[in-house]
């Protein structure tokens, strides 16, 4: 079966499909997939409320690709990465990436700066967020003194990652790499925020992934600190104490909760979003890319 949304490319073989991305490898001249490489390509599709909405995000994919790169950029004095060349099928020019192929840690390293989402709740519960304990009277959207590690297990498609104590990532991949995994994750996010400071979005969370290159040493893979693998906030409307609006997706889902008319625990699938729902949700890819980068599209 091929992928719905994930589209052929000569010269490559599908391998796996997210959400919103599709994984392929390049075909050798032997006809062969090619070991090392793997070609990420970022689609213009959007998830709300879990799902794949049927409508996409016009340049969704770009923006996230070449922010993507972007950080890399910024962050190549903390870790390299995965990448090799942006030289790809025209089309999909400007939202994929030809990376080595990795072996990768079987994690998903997060760490958060504001404290929201599961982390909240975990607190709420135990004052607790994977085994750190934090100072007493924090609520929904306070900063954290400095970022946390907060890992969790890499769930099959369709379930949520599961938080994942400390002790089960050491007992996964080792101390000394569990510790350079969560150092990293750390480091990440708080260059992240260092520059995305006075640029007018504030990073609560990320989730980086990790993979050993054939020497051993730690790459950072994937896609970082984009608003799909990251909570990006609105800077100038971060009130702590009431959940905070999403910069990239807010639209989205005012819209589905108020004017749509669907009841999202009715099973039903989300609408299609109208025209000004969908210009107003990429301007705001466009904007976010713009603040951070300087550069336009
Ligand atoms: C890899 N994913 C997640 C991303 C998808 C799925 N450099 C690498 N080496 C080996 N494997 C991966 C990577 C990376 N990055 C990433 N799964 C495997 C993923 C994009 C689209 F469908």
């Amino acid at each position: 079966m091929t992928q719905p949304g994930a589209p052929d490319l000569p010269g490559y073989v599908h391998v796996y499909s997210g959400k919103v991305r599709d994984l392929y490898a390049p075909t050798l001249p032997d006809g062969e997939p090619d070991p090392d490489r793997l070609l990420l390509v970022a689609s213009d599709r959007l998830s709300a409320f879990d799902q794949i909405l049927d409508t996409p995000i016009p340049d969704k994919g770009r923006v996230l690709t070449q922010l993507s790169l972007w950080w890399f950029d910024q962050l190549a004095d903390l870790v390299p990465n995965h990448v090799i060349s942006t030289d790809v099928p025209d089309a999909v020019e400007g939202r994929a990436v030809l990376v080595r192929r990795l072996d990768m840690v079987p994690v998903e390293c997060v760490a958060r700066a504001y404290l929201t989402g599961g982390g909240l709740g975990e607190y709420r519960a135990s004052g607790h967020v994977s085994g750190v304990a934090l100072p007493d009277g924090l609520v929904d959207g306070s900063r954290l003194s400095e970022p946390i590690f907060t890992p969790s297990t890499k769930a099959p498609q369709g379930q949520h990652d599961q938080p994942m104590p400390y002790a089960d990532v050491v007992a996964e991949i080792g101390p000394d790499r569990a510790a350079e995994a969560r150092d990293l994750t750390i480091a990440i996010l708080a260059r992240g925020n260092e520059i995305a400071a006075g640029r007018g979005i504030l990073i609560a969370d990320t989730k980086v992934e990790f993979g050993i290159d054939g020497d051993g040493g730690i790459m950072l893979a994937d896609e970082v600190l984009t608003p799909d693998s990251s909570r990006f906030w609105p800077a100038d409307q971060w009130h702590p104490g009431r959940p905070q609006p999403s910069y990239d997706k807010q639209f989205v889902r005012d819209w589905l909760l108020t004017e749509s008319g669907w009841d999202k625990n009715s099973g039903d699938a989300p609408p299609s979003l109208p025209d000004h729902i969908v210009e107003q949700t990429r301007d705001r890819y466009v904007e976010a890319y713009a603040r951070l980068t300087g550069a336009s599209l």
